[in-house]
């Protein structure tokens, strides 16, 4: 098949996602061209069947911002004209899938009767709960789910909300989020450990875009508790707008020895496999990518029972679930894990088989079958 993506190139779930989906689609034979304002930060080396397009905004006075949609939408048209591509895979509704539908329109308009290409859109969360949820961004929310010929969630939680929110005339299937099993494993650490001068004691993570929905303020809380009863550093990988208040904490708190602030990584292999623990507290969650690559890596979580979370963490058995903004039931089941090494081992052998029900290849196959489905019906 011949599939174009469209997705974000940021620090994200859904750029995540969108970029080694595309991957795995090329090593399987498929040609994938993606489209971006810039290279996906997971993108990595080129490989014969994979092609980046760079979307460039037009700069001209009486445009006060560049129109990033009509500019993706022309790139989408051309591409697809020239390369007769089958499928385009938006990831996120807006501006990825009404970019999309403005691209078939154009084709259309250029040449009547041309068979277009189909549309699948991936709904990530956030342009459901968050950008859906403003009423602005509603409408043009709904014609880009109503309008696709196929959409995906990836948690049943987000079907159900994109459901109750916008009432699509089109059925939603849920196609989880998924981790390349063979690569997020658990590395020596040894040379990770030297670089970061991290001489003893236990690592616990939390990785995230530190936004508000992310409860950084949480993660810091229950690293405090955990150190006044544990010898521990806690590495803090991304970065966004609660980056400076969680400095200011912990300079306030004394912590800048054991709290580490990365920025953003790409290779997070080595870091996970260095790590005993991950905190998620999120306030909401469609799926929690992050975690489901800490799980195969070995690492168990310690989130919240919100979203997508309870989809895929089992409470108890390969990780622990509590109620948004509970610290001390976050504190006690991260202090459990790290001063109880039965449970930790136990718990860390869970997570990797947990997190291989959501290996690649498994649900690569899904979304193949799923443009199948699309390109047959039309
Ligand atoms: O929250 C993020 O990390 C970024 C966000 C995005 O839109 O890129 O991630 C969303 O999509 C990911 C991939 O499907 C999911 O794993 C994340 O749970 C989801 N984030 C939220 O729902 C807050």
């Amino acid at each position: 098949m011949k599939i174009g993506i469209s997705c974000h190139h940021t620090y994200g779930g859904s750029g995540a996602v969108a970029t080694e989906l595309g991957k795995a689609l090329a090593l399987r034979g498929h040609t994938v061209h993606f489209f971006s304002q810039a290279a996906p930060f997971r993108l990595g080396r080129y490989s014969k069947n994979i092609f980046f397009h760079e979307v460039e905004t037009m700069n001209y006075p009486l445009f006060e911002s560049p129109y990033y949609t009509l500019s993706l939408a022309s790139k989408i048209a051309a591409v697809a004209f020239y390369e007769k591509l089958d499928v385009v895979h938006a990831h996120y509704a807006i501006p990825h899938a009404v970019s999309a539908l403005l691209a078939r329109q154009m084709l259309e308009e250029k040449c009547p009767g041309s068979n277009c290409f189909r549309i699948a859109t991936t709904l990530h969360g956030t342009d459901i709960t968050i950008v859906g949820a403003d009423r602005s961004m509603h409408d043009a929310v709904r014609l880009g789910i109503n309008k696709s010929d196929g959409v995906t969630a990836v948690s049943a939680y987000l079907k159900d909300e994109t459901e109750r929110m916008f009432s699509p005339r089109v059925p939603i299937e849920v196609i989880p989020n998924f981790v390349d099993t063979s690569v997020f494993r658990r590395m020596p650490v040894r040379e990770t450990r030297e670089l970061l001068g991290i001489d003893g004691g236990m690592v616990v993570i939390h990785i995230s875009n530190f936004r508000p929905v992310k409860r950084i303020d949480d993660v810091l809380a229950v690293f405090g508790n955990i150190r006044a009863r544990v010898p521990a550093t806690l590495l803090l990988v991304g970065d966004g707008p609660e980056r400076n208040g969680a400095e200011a904490w912990v300079r306030a708190h004394g912590l800048g020895d054991s709290v580490r602030f990365l920025g953003k990584i790409d290779d997070l292999v080595p870091l996970l496999s260095l790590a005993d623990l991950m905190l998620m507290p999120s306030n909401a969650e469609s799926f929690g990518l992050a975690a489901l690559e800490a799980m195969s890596s070995g690492v168990p979580v310690v989130a919240t029972n919100v979203g997508g979370f309870p989809e895929f963490i089992r409470h108890g058995v390969d990780g622990f679930l509590h109620a948004p903004g509970d610290v001390q039931a976050m504190s006690s089941s991260a202090i459990a894990l790290l001063e109880d090494d039965r449970l930790w081992q136990r718990c860390s052998a869970e997570a990797v088989t947990q997190a291989r029900q959501y290996d690649t290849a498994l649900l690569v196959e899904r979304y193949e079958s799923f443009y199948r489905e699309l390109i047959e019906g039309s």
